[in-house]
């Protein structure tokens, strides 16, 4: 049926027709729609530290803590802008408490974490355990956890906040509480007493202490806090992540990532929280490693060293404390520029929600040459 004068005019008053009734004409969209290949729906794209600690330093002389509770500046992809999006489904940024400064307990449906990047003051109540925080700790928070932070110490404290809610709001599952009571004590025993802050009620370090011996799984005790999703170790220690890392130096590692650990739930071995996996990755010095694209999406800190990574043909140079986000389907690689000294990456993705779902799908390229690895 070939378009005609007469047809053509038809069409147009349809086309507006459709927009006021809000209806879509397939026929005009199907080649945005109907894809070969999974749309990138966010860039690469990176936070340099140089640039935004002093913006950090700014924000902790000049906005009080009350106004949002927690003072953060959120790394947001530009696709998204100013929607606080890193990625589709990941949501990072970097905090700062100054001595002295408080968030008031609350509890939320997106899961939650802090890596922490300097100072050594912080600490994170979770459930009843005070968590301290030092540069390289890993803080999770699963969905439902109450949790309230502050600084114990005498410096700023800046850690980067993780959280899956991107994907919580796209499910119009993200809620926020800020109610929180505990059992009365003294004249009020027997009664619920809403708090600002919770009663410490486990031992110091009990995360680390109770779970930290990695294939030594406590045979006595629950292993559910909380609502019961996601980890029962609160806290993964620097030291004991980057000793293992520096055992395993000598491994051949993931083509892909290098020497790359996941932390995962102690009690079950599965990632630390339904919907994101946690890693550490060692590329050794000079390392380059091989290039890969997948449907899940990775934020990037870097711990430690220099180097680039290689996102859809652009390079990204990195150092010492730099973020950068990696989108679905775009294909990356990473080289340690340094002949003599480690880079060592913080990388949190959404591969566990990918692979739920059962739309998990990886492609490497060598040579030129494109292969499946999954899907
Ligand atoms: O520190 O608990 O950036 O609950 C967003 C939500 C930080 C936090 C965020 C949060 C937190």
């Amino acid at each position: 049926m070939a378009e005609t004068a007469a047809t053509s005019d038809i069409r147009a008053k349809m086309r507006a027709r459709a927009k006021d009734l809000s209806l879509v004409e397939l026929w005009a969209i199907i080649a945005d729609l109907e894809t070969k290949q999974p749309k990138k729906n966010a860039e690469p794209y990176m936070w340099r530290w140089d640039d935004f600690y002093p913006l950090a330093q700014q924000a902790g002389k000049t906005v009080p803590i009350e106004e949002s509770e927690r003072r953060a500046l959120l790394f947001t992809n530009p696709s998204y802008y100013p929607k606080p999006y890193m990625t589709a489904t990941l949501y990072a940024g970097c905090s700062l408490y100054n001595p002295g400064e408080v968030a008031p307990v609350h509890r939320h449906s997106p899961n939650a974490s802090r890596f922490v990047i300097q100072g050594d003051g912080g600490f994170t109540t979770i459930e009843g355990e005070k968590c301290m925080m030092n540069r390289g700790d890993l803080i999770i928070t699963p969905q439902g956890t109450w949790h309230d932070h502050g600084n114990d110490g005498k410096e700023p404290v800046l850690w980067i906040d993780l959280l899956d809610l991107p994907l919580v709001e796209t499910l119009s599952a993200s809620r926020f509480e800020f109610d929180y009571f505990e059992e009365g004590s003294g004249s009020n025993s027997g009664e619920r007493v809403k708090r600002h802050f919770q009663t410490v009620r486990e031992k110091p370090d009990h995360s680390h202490n109770f779970y930290a011996a990695g294939g030594l799984r406590p045979a006595f005790g629950v292993h559910r806090r909380g609502t019961g999703v996601g980890t029962p170790m609160f806290v993964y220690r620097w030291h004991e992540t980057v000793a293992a890392l520096d055992r395993m130096r000598s491994y051949g590692g993931s083509p892909y990532d290098g020497v790359i650990l996941e932390y995962v739930n102690p009690a079950t071995g599965e990632a630390v929280v339904p919907t994101m996996a946690y890693h550490v990755q060692l590329l050794r010095p000079g390392e380059e490693t091989g290039e890969h694209r997948h449907t899940a999406s990775t934020a990037y800190f870097v711990i430690e060293g220099e180097g680039t990574t290689v996102i859809e043909g652009k390079e990204f140079a990195w150092g010492r404390n730099d973020v950068f986000a990696v989108p679905g389907w775009a294909w990356h690689r990473h080289v340690n520029k340094s002949a003599k000294n480690d880079a060592i990456f913080y990388a949190v993705s959404d591969a566990p929600t990918l692979k739920k779902l059962a739309l998990y799908r990886e492609e490497r390229r060598i040579g030129g040459k494109v292969e499946l690895v999954v899907g």
